[in-house]
């Protein structure tokens, strides 16, 4: 017994931390033992069936890999799979990207979106004159709590209205536009989460010229490249104008969505420099980033991304069912919609079939939300964001009885 700890316990006074918004309804969803709940909290794909799914190709490239006897474990370099970061760097920038033909891309593997963000947040930190990130409002609840713990000073713009459930332009061009000299600043490359409001490419075209004229410094989140449009190229738009005019990035890459790798953690971050030898230093200070956190990234989930996208054959049959992933989710919006209207719930659905992405910000508060996990079983996050990726059509009905009592019983 020590006389400070009475109990016994150097812990004991160690207070109880709250759950994870989005995770955490998980963690409440796995105690529900109802037959009828359904889980809408999490950004994860589920089939028509409503089972997590492990694409075809994902699962060819596996085979290849384990019946491959000259593979082995070894650690990877502190940077990760050499092959999987070039062929990442050709995925969002664009194969023809002139910032890779120069060499001035620098780009490490990091373990899922969230790493490869907390990896540049940290470089910046230490090597950035500036200090300050932009995150926009609302906006993926991990990233202040990543750009705060990596030593950045978050501040925000404005981007959505809940009026016009639409973009905010003028808000965001007007604290952007107020932003001190060299500011970062975080952008969703598509699919914003949770709102599912983009720019258009006139919009993302003015946004590009304020930040170059203010000397702005973009750093993309892009954690659903494909699952916008089903075109991994049309997703990819806005970072490529970023990098079509020769100046600075950073981009954040996740294939936790887009090849269904959530639990692999495989991503990569890319630093587009302005000339080579500023990205093989600037290569060389990430190196000292992450060997300390985690020392090298692992195999697994790289070996598999690599497999695939340097196989034209297992690319294309990627490209499919990614396509078929963003297509069930458009028509689950479609699905949805049409059964409020036809149930005659008050008020206007129609953002549910304009929203982008995985996700629709529906408009229900924090009550309705709540409502509905204590009367219909069905979780989401309280901000009133649902994953459509979630749903089914055996599903849709029973969400819509759920918002349509929310909404009539609850103002
Ligand atoms: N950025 C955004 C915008 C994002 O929505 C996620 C995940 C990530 C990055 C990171 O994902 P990773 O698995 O590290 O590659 N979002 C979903 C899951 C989560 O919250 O972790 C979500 O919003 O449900």
């Amino acid at each position: 017994m020590n006389s400070q700890h009475p109990d016994g316990s150097v812990f004991s006074n160690i207070v109880r931390a709250p759950e994870d918004p989005i995770l955490g309804v998980t963690v409440a969803y796995n105690k529900d033992t109802s037959p009828i709940k359904l889980n809408l909290g999490v950004g994860a794909y589920r089939t028509e069936e409503g089972k997590p799914l492990v694409l075809n190709v994902v699962r060819r490239a596996e085979q290849l890999l384990v019946n491959d006897p000259s593979r082995v474990k070894e650690y990877l370099p502190i940077v990760g799979l050499a092959e999987f970061n070039k062929l990442s760097a050709k995925l969002i920038f664009g194969a023809d990207s002139p910032a890779i033909q120069e060499n001035r891309v620098a780009t490490v593997q990091g373990l899922s979106g969230t790493g490869s963000l907390r990896i540049g947040a940290e470089f910046l930190a230490r090597h950035y004159y500036q200090h300050t990130i932009y995150i926009p409002v609302p906006t993926w609840g991990n990233h202040p709590k990543i750009f705060t713990i990596a030593g950045l000073s978050v501040k925000t713009y404005r981007y959505y209205d809940p009026e016009t459930r639409g973009l905010d332009f003028k808000g965001l061009l007007e604290d952007l536009g107020a932003a001190p000299t060299g500011a970062i600043v975080l952008l969703h490359a598509c699919a914003h989460n949770p709102t599912g409001v983009d720019p258009t490419l006139e919009q993302w075209e003015q946004i590009r010229q304020l930040m170059r004229s203010k000397g702005l410094l973009p750093f993309f989140d892009s954690a659903y490249q494909g699952f916008a449009s089903g075109s991994l190229d049309a997703d990819a738009q806005s970072v490529r104008m970023f990098v079509a005019d020769g100046g600075e990035c950073l981009a954040a890459q996740s294939y936790a969505k887009n090849m269904g790798l959530y639990g692999e953690r495989v991503g990569a971050l890319s630093i587009v420099c302005k000339a080579a030898d500023v990205a093989s230093r600037v290569e060389s200070q990430l190196k000292l980033v992450i060997r300390p956190m985690y020392s090298n990234p692992p195999i697994h989930g790289a070996s598999i991304v690599a497999t695939i996208l340097k196989d034209s054959d297992m690319y294309n049959e990627w490209t499919l069912e990614l396509k078929a992933m963003a297509d069930r989710i458009i028509s689950m919006r479609q699905l949805l919609f049409d059964t409020l209207r036809d149930r005659g719930t008050p008020g206007d659905w129609s953002h549910i079939i304009k929203q982008i992405g995985m996700f629709t910000f529906t408009g229900l508060n924090t009550e309705q939300v709540a409502f509905m996990t204590k009367e219909y079983h069905i979780y989401m996050t309280s901000d009133g964001r649902i994953s459509m990726a979630g749903l089914s059509s055996r599903t849709v009905p029973h969400l819509a009885d759920a918002i349509h009592a929310a909404v009539t019983r609850i103002p």
